[in-house]
């Protein structure tokens, strides 16, 4: 079945920010000298610390720069609509203040602040949607919950962890922080068919517009997402997202410092974009509660194209029987405009083939500034093209984006079986 997530903010929005912080961000990778390989916030699983001594981590986090403020103010620097942050990862811990779990942040931590009821508060302010990432089957901390290293997961009571813990989390992050654009569920791993949707039902009877995203589960999520930074390499109808690291991790490694450049993250999210898809990039805040200032530079700098040429972002619809793809060009559309995004112009032109609709009008996006374009056609190879000139300096380093206004609605492509 197609999936539909029935919200139009959510088809809309295109870019959103994801946030990886937990009790793992105050181990930045490495418990007692051993650093973990891989994603960070796995460190407890992966180097099999105990419960108890994973739990003591609670009374030395103290991430005192946390400023919810700033955490929003960089999602509307980056251009991202959205924001998803981890309320409870796989370890159990509760980055919100809960009454059904000591385990969280305000009652185990001299830190003592609800830092969800603070981004909620800078969200609403700025007109970014707040939503929650839940890992709904795996709880380390709980003895129902799968990955609880005590109990074998055969015979673990996930029922009474359901009952205790997962249930009355979610209605608790769905009563008192406002309206939450969706709750982002995770590795439904053994859950049954019944159990997803019970859990589906339960946050809609709360919230009937929370988004569930898709992997609640038994295919009833209500889009898809793909794996780390991947793509689908065939159009997807319906509703996707990438998930995507900006390093190799989402929990905060002081090692890894693999970090994309922002050439390959805007290459990524208009890649996306032009398939029909929404970029979910990610930030993981570091020991003291700061976002790493090389993240916050990396998402500025797209940022700061996203901004200027929005029109080629937000709001836009696939293009995808474009027949095959540019190497430096990626394209996107939005109702009669078709938006060439282009990082490199040898000899100040745009020249490519196989765009049959008419073109009424070339601006570049950024300044308004009306371009000289031309368009010819050769019978012989049945071979429409476009020639746009540009200005001999552009107003971004990486990319830039010709706004091409069209007689059709939808784009008509040419197609390469006719050269
Ligand atoms: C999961 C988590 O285990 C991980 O810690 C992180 O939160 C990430 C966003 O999600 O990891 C996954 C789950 C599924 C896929 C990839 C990573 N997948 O389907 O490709």
């Amino acid at each position: 079945m197609k999936k539909d997530c029935g919200q139009q903010w959510w088809k809309d929005a295109r870019y959103g920010m994801f946030i990886h912080w937990g009790l793992y961000s105050h181990l930045a990778g490495s418990w007692k000298g051993r650093e973990v390989s891989g994603i960070g916030e796995w460190i407890m699983k992966r180097l099999e610390i105990p419960v108890a001594e994973y739990e003591s981590i609670a009374a030395d986090f103290n991430p005192t720069a946390f400023d919810a403020e700033e955490y929003v103010g960089l999602a509307v620097d980056a251009g991202m609509k959205y924001l998803v942050i981890t309320a409870k990862h796989h370890d159990g811990f509760a980055m919100y203040h809960s009454k059904c779990s000591p385990y969280n942040i305000v009652d185990a931590t001299p830190f003592g602040r609800d830092p969800i009821a603070e981004l909620a508060a800078a969200c609403r302010k700025a007109g970014i949607k707040l939503c929650f990432y839940y890992s709904q089957a795996q709880d380390w901390h709980h003895p129902g919950g799968y990955g609880y290293g005590p109990v074998p997961d055969e015979e673990k009571d996930f029922r009474r962890y359901l009952d205790e813990k997962c249930l009355p989390q979610l209605k608790e992050l769905l009563t008192q922080y406002g309206d939450i654009g969706l709750i982002w569920f995770d590795t439904p791993q053994i859950m049954s068919e019944a159990h997803s949707r019970e859990v589906r039902d339960h946050v809609k009877s709360i919230q009937p517009d929370c988004i569930v995203s898709g992997r609640i589960g038994n295919q009833l999520g209500e889009y898809m997402s793909t794996g780390d930074n991947r793509i689908p390499l065939l159009p997807y109808d319906g509703d996707w997202e990438v998930p995507a690291t900006l390093n190799d991790t989402w929990g905060f490694k002081e090692n890894d410092h693999n970090w994309k450049s922002p050439e390959s993250v805007l290459r990524l999210l208009l890649k996306i974009n032009g398939r029909g898809g929404n970029y979910l990039l990610n930030v993981g805040p570091d020991p003291t509660g700061k976002i790493p200032a090389s993240s916050a530079d990396i998402l500025r700098e797209v940022g700061a194209f996203v901004k200027a040429n929005g029109d080629a972002v937000y709001q836009t619809s696939v293009v995808w029987d474009y027949p095959y793809e540019l190497e430096s060009m990626f394209l996107t559309r939005r109702d009669y405009h078709l938006y060439l995004n282009f990082l490199d112009a040898p000899q100040n032109k745009l020249n490519f083939v196989l765009l049959n609709s008419t073109i009424k009008k070339a601006t570049l996006l950024a300044t308004g500034e009306e371009l000289v374009f031309a368009q010819s056609y050769t019978p012989a190879s049945r071979q429409h093209r476009v020639i746009v000139e540009l200005p001999e300096t552009l107003p971004f380093a990486v990319c830039n984006t010709v706004d091409l206004e069209l007689e059709d609605r939808i784009p008509v492509f040419g197609t390469l079986d006719v050269l």
